[in-house]
Order: structure tokens, then C-alpha cells, then sequence
């Protein structure tokens, strides 16, 4: 007997379910935007550095209407019932959840003098929340799609990543970079997006994994993370003191011939931060070099030695990341590195696509041994950035 395969459900049967159940009828569109991956260049965003990350296929969808009133109304399909906030009154301490991020937006919006109309909105995200995929900026970024166009802002994609960081840095209470809003909003299929963090350029590098045979695991510790507390911002202003104490606006413009002259400048500890910072930068450069040269199977020792950074010297590892990484390559991985701001979140590994299911069952097994979370494994691809997709 033949069967007709069932068509694959819409991607956004869930956030207009989702809208229809909690305010009746359908919205004016629906916007979305992805996660990232960080291929390599990490806290280097905030010293004006390079990075390369990119889009991945995991995003946050936000369907929206207008208002006739000043209130907004916030609902996810993860849970926790609808969030009535009003347009004149946005405080920190009046998001409560996930709502800061919606409403850090309308806040970054408000602040540049940009009339806000009350709305509704759902929200249904299939990016991790917690795992080091940038999950609360997929919000910022589809929320910041979405009502730049209903309210007639005109807001390009280079404003809404500073718009954006504006919500995580004076709203959410995160001293974040541009790294993952520039992936989110300017991302493209098939390519990594190469950033100079110091003007905003970009070029998209061409990064097809799987045409070389391979796939870019993610291994989610479930070790939970955030940016809002002390680790990161420490290692901010400890980036801060070294570009103070060497005379030079941001470490960027310290190269690795400057190292030695540091060494004897800086203490320790801060010497440290700023060696993964400048050696960071250089690994970036150099990936780029290779993937144009060699393509992704010779990337492996650059993003080990980028995991081994920030584990010795930036110090933003934790043991739950270091055994992903030293058990997928075990298992067959060319390279590995924690990814994002770390202090728990996600690995990724580089993986030759026969082995991604035997380097997964390594890891799993290698967390079980140790007494950790079982971890989640999943492959992503390079995608494509924010838009409107209803
Ligand atoms: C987090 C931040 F949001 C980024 O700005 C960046 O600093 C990253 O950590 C580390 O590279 O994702």
C-alpha cells in the first residue's frame, strides 16, 4: 500500500497558534530571527576586533499587531502566560522573564525618538534558551525587525545591531558586544559572516561544511550561563585596564610583536586577558586565510588553540566544556572550542559527517562517566539572518 508523506508543518504554525490563543485573530506579519554559532574570535567584539561567526538554522519567531492603545501584550509558547506591559511606564523592574528582551528593544527605540505603537506579540523560539546560541538576542533582533517596520523607523540592519546591543547594555543589564546581533541581523546561507567589530564591515565568507564532508556539531552542556552576571563584565574591564595601562583605544591595536613589551607592563592576571585577546584576533585573521586557501577541514588547530585561550588565559571555560571538546576530538573531531561568552553554553565541533553520530555517543558517555547533565548534540548549518517570513 503507497502512503502520501504528510506535508512538514510550517514553520510558523506555532507562534500563530500561539497568537490566535492568547489575543484572537491573526497578527500583521510574522518576523524572525536566528541564533549563532561563533566559528571562532571570541571576546574580541567588545575590543574592536574581527570575529566570524555565523546565522544558524535555529530562530526566534515573533508574531506582532498593532495596537490602538499604549499597551503591549507578550505571550511564549514556552510558557509563563500573557505579560501586560504599558509603552509610558518601561522599567527594568516591570519586564519580568523573557519579556526584558522585547521590551529592552521598545526601550532602544523610545530612546532614539522613535514613536513605539502598543502591539501584541507571541513568540515561539527553537534556539536553546541558556545555551550559549545567543537565544536572547534572536528575540532582540526579530523583536527589532519587526516594530523598526511597523513604526516606520527606517532602520537599517547596521542601526539595529547597535540598537540591540543598546537594549543588553543599558536594559537587560548585559555589557555585551555587536558579535551575535551582527550574525542574527546580516547573516547569510552558506557563509560566515567576517566582522571587523571596530566599524562594522562585514564580509561574507563562503562556509559550506557539509560539501567538505563535514558538520558542525553543537554539544549544549546545559551548564547555565548568563551574561548579566560578574565573570563576563570582569573580563570586559579587565580588556578595558590592559588597552589603558599600554596608552592604546581598544586592544585591537595591539599586535602580537606588542605582546612582549606588555608582559612587563601589565600584571599577571591582565596580561593573560589581553594575550587570549590579541592572539584571539590573529586566529580569526588566519581562518579566514585558510578557509579561502584550504577550506574547513584545515581550520581544526586554529580552533583548538582558541579553545586552549580562553580556557589558560581568558579563563572563561569550565570542566563541562573542556571534556566536550578533549572527547570530541578523541572521537574524531578536527577541532573544537567552547563557543560564546563561555562560563558554560555550547562547544562546537568539527566533525567528519561519518563520525558526528560516534563523537556524540562519546561525549554523552564521556558525561554520564563524570556525573555531569546528559548533554544535547545537534548539527547546524550556516542560515540566513533576520527577515520577514508573514
Ligand atoms: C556573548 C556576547 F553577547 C558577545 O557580545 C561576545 O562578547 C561573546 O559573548 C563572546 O565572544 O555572546
Amino acid at each position: 500500500m503507497s502512503t502520501t508523506p504528510s506535508p512538514a508543518p510550517s514553520p510558523t504554525a506555532g507562534v500563530l497558534r500561539a497568537f490566535a490563543s492568547a489575543f484572537g485573530g491573526t497578527p500583521d506579519g510574522v518576523w524572525q530571527a536566528p541564533g549563532r554559532v561563533n566559528l571562532i574570535g571570541e571576546h574580541t567584539d567588545y575590543n574592536e576586533g574581527f570575529a566570524l561567526p555565523f546565522a544558524i538554522d535555529l530562530a526566534a519567531r515573533v508574531a506582532v499587531r498593532v495596537r490602538p492603545d499604549r499597551t503591549v501584550r507578550l505571550v511564549s509558547t514556552h510558557g509563563g502566560g500573557v505579560v501586560e506591559l504599558g509603552l509610558d511606564a518601561l522599567t527594568r523592574e516591570s519586564a519580568v522573564g523573557w519579556s526584558v528582551y522585547p521590551a529592552g528593544v521598545v526601550w532602544a527605540l523610545q530612546g532614539r525618538g522613535i514613536a513605539v505603537p502598543g502591539f501584541d506579540l507571541a513568540l515561539d523560539s527553537s534556539v536553546p534558551a541558556g545555551s550559549g546560541l545567543s537565544s536572547s538576542h534572536a528575540i532582540e533582533c526579530a523583536v527589532a525587525t519587526a516594530l523598526t517596520e511597523l513604526a516606520g523607523a527606517g532602520l537599517g540592519a547596521e542601526d539595529l545591531v547597535l540598537l540591540t546591543q543598546q537594549a543588553e547594555n543599558g536594559f537587560v543589564g548585559a555589557p555585551t558586544g555587536i558579535l551575535d546581533q551582527s550574525a542574527s541581523l546580516r547573516g547569510a546561507a552558506g557563509h560566515a559572516v567576517f566582522l571587523d567589530c571596530r566599524d562594522q564591515s562585514i564580509e561574507l565568507i563562503p562556509f559550506d561544511a557539509s560539501a567538505a564532508g563535514l558538520t558542525v556539531l553543537v554539544i549544549d552542556t546545559k551548564v547555565a550561563h548568563s551574561h548579566s552576571d560578574g565573570g563576563y563584565a570582569s573580563r570586559r574591564a579587565a580588556c578595558e585596564l590592559g588597552a589603558e595601562v599600554l596608552g592604546v583605544d581598544a586592544l585591537r591595536d595591539v599586535d602580537t610583536a606588542g605582546l612582549a613589551e606588555a608582559q612587563g607592563l601589565l600584571d599577571p592576571v591582565t596580561f593573560r586577558r589581553v594575550r587570549h585577546i590579541v592572539t584571539e584576533d590573529e586566529r580569526v585573521l588566519q581562518t579566514v586565510e585558510v578557509l579561502r586557501s584550504a577550506g574547513p577541514a584545515a581550520i581544526g588547530p586554529l580552533l583548538d588553540a582558541s579553545h586552549a585561550s580562553m580556557r589558560d588565559d581568558f579563563e572563561i571555560s569550565c570542566p563541562e566544556l573542556d571534556l566536550a571538546v578533549e572527547t570530541a576530538r578523541a572521537a574524531g573531531a578536527v577541532g573544537a572550542r567552547m563557543t560564546g561568552g563561555g562560563f558554560g553554553g555550547s562547544a562546537i565541533a568539527l566533525v567528519p559527517a561519518e563520525a558526528a553520530a560516534a563523537v556524540g555517543d562519546a561525549v554523552t558517555a564521556a558525561f554520564s562517566r563524570a556525573g555531569y547533565r546528559a548533554p544535547d548534540l545537534f548539527s547546524v548549518s550556516p542560515a540566513e539572518g533576520a527577515r520577514r517570513v508573514l
